[in-house]
């Protein structure tokens, strides 16, 4: 076998081009429910930091097993010879295009991945291509990916398996996490032991770059809170206009631009994890697609009470304005005309007294140029939804299998018990908030410390989560 290459081999449609797509994060393999989709040879490249390299290979499903395997066994010369003798044999047979085209990397010593669905039963072919295989006796693993949840197969499988390939592993190209992507390259490194040293030198840095884009997306996600944590709107009074319809419009505007924050870094995490074609919301009703503000999702990832006076942010009677603002909607920023406190749309300035503290007199020149004013938020519990809607965002993003191509369901499978800030220890909670109030104030010399505790103990808690949950 040569350098590091391992070719997908099978049966048309049992998820060929799923395996790979999946296992190179290209999201860009065609991929159909129409058998013979793949019709060449495509070879994809994993490449790590230091250079290193790693080939899979798409091919098309074998056409013709049972007359390929009567030619192999016919086969008197040499072992080594065989694959060239076949393709040569068949090179005028466009009915054997497939055959051939799958044999390319058998050619070249590539290690073999044999991709069976074990949902559907055993047939004379599939023992007929995996004779072929055994025949040609290359390293080779079998795969079985499960297009459906049917088990009754299995042992079926595996005895015909067993006796002719070397491994059989259990992968499911549609759900697949990272972690079983590793398992896989475990087997791998027991299918070819004399590449073993360099099939775990990719796995190790693939295992580094995974962490290192936790990392990336916690950055990213701290970066868009911060963002919102001190964004402020600014609106010229007009005399000619009533006041309260321009707060109206400076509200509307500050819950825009938050959301556009938030859509700007989904992108920058579907980047991250080469999902590019992934929806950043969908419209649907659900806690990660539902808009910012909608009155749903304050209900649902918003703090209880008891839990925002455990992290000492509010007393007993704030908590409790805070709990009836958090299902009305709007309950956040200081909102100033004049400069002066206006109404406090929000539990942290208690309840609201909009448009009772001077208004502006129409007419009177003094005031022509005061602005109506929406931000910094004071509402920590703005704070934790946005925070809890990103880190729900990354958790589907990092455990969505690349073969997927059911985008219009990505997020709509979240559960509406899915808070995740809600089920974190007080310690995380508490520094989140020590955070918020750090990043507050302009030039607060706790504040650069505090981001950095804040993004390390965000990774670390990301890398504890159990993937399946959010797969
Ligand atoms: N639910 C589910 N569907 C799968 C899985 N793997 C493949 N499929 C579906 O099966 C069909 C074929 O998948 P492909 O990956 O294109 O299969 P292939 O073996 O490359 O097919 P050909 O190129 O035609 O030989 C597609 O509709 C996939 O969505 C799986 O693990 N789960
Ligand atoms: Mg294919």
């Amino acid at each position: 076998m040569s350098a590091l290459k391992f070719a997908v081999l099978g049966h048309p449609n049992e998820g060929k081009s799923s395996v790979v797509s999946t296992l190179t994060e290209n999201e860009r393999i065609r991929i159909s429910p129409t058998p013979g989709e793949t019709v060449r040879c495509n070879t994809f490249t994993i490449e790590v930091e230091d250079g290193s390299t790693l080939e899979i290979i798409d091919t098309p499903g074998f056409q013709n097993p049972s007359a390929t395997l009567a030619w192999f066994e016919q086969w008197q010369g040499d072992e080594t010879e065989m694959v060239d003798a076949y393709i040569n044999a068949h090179r005028n047979d466009p009915s054997f295009h497939h055959d051939l085209e799958l044999m390319i990397p058998l050619k070249d010593r590539a290690g073999i991945l044999y991709v069976a669905d074990a949902s559907r039963p055993l047939r004379e072919g599939d023992r007929q291509e995996m004779e072929i295989l055994r025949l040609i006796g290359l390293p080779r693993l079998a795969l079985l990916n499960f297009k459906r949840d049917n088990r009754d197969f299995l042992s079926e499988w595996e005895e015909a398996l067993k006796r002719r390939f070397n491994l059989i592993r259990e992968f499911n190209a549609h759900q697949a996490t990272f972690d079983q992507r590793m398992e896989l390259f475990d087997a791998l490194q027991h299918l070819v032991p004399d590449q073993a040293s360099a099939l775990k030198n990719i796995q190790n840095q693939m295992q580094e770059n995974w962490q290192l884009r936790r990392q990336e997306a916690v950055s990213d996600i701290e970066a868009m809170l911060l963002r919102c944590l001190r964004h402020q709107v600014k609106v010229s009074y007009q005399e000619a206009e009533p006041l309260p319809a321009q707060q109206a419009a400076a509200i509307e505007k500050y819950q825009e631009d938050l959301k556009r924050f938030e859509a700007k870094t989904r992108k920058q995490l579907r980047r991250l994890y080469h999902h590019d074609t992934l929806p950043g919301d969908d419209g649907e009703i659900d806690l990660v697609s539902e808009e910012l503000f909608a009155e749903k999702v304050w209900k649902l990832l918003g703090l209880s009470r008891s839990q925002l006076m455990v992290t000492g942010m509010l007393t007993g009677a704030a908590a409790g304005v805070g709990a009836d603002l958090a299902t009305g909607g709007i309950s956040f920023g200081v909102f100033t005309a004049g400069g002066a406190i206006l109404g406090g749309l929000g539990a942290w300035v208690g309840a609201p007294k909009l448009g009772n503290k001077k208004i502006p007199f129409p007419g009177r020149r003094k005031w022509a140029s005061e602005k109506v004013v929406v931000g910094p938020t004071k509402d920590p519990q703005l704070m934790y939804i946005l925070l809890d809607r990103s880190l729900l965002y990354l958790l589907r993003l990092m455990n969505w299998a690349h073969a997927r191509r059911d985008h219009e369901t990505f997020l709509t499978g979240l559960s509406d018990e899915a808070g995740l800030v809600r089920a974190w220890p007080d310690d995380l909670r508490k520094l989140y908030l020590q955070w918020m109030r750090a990043h507050s104030k302009p030039g607060n010399s706790d504040a650069a410390p505090l981001s950095r505790k804040f993004r390390t103990e965000l990774s670390a808690w990301l890398s504890t989560q159990s993937q399946e949950n959010h797969s």
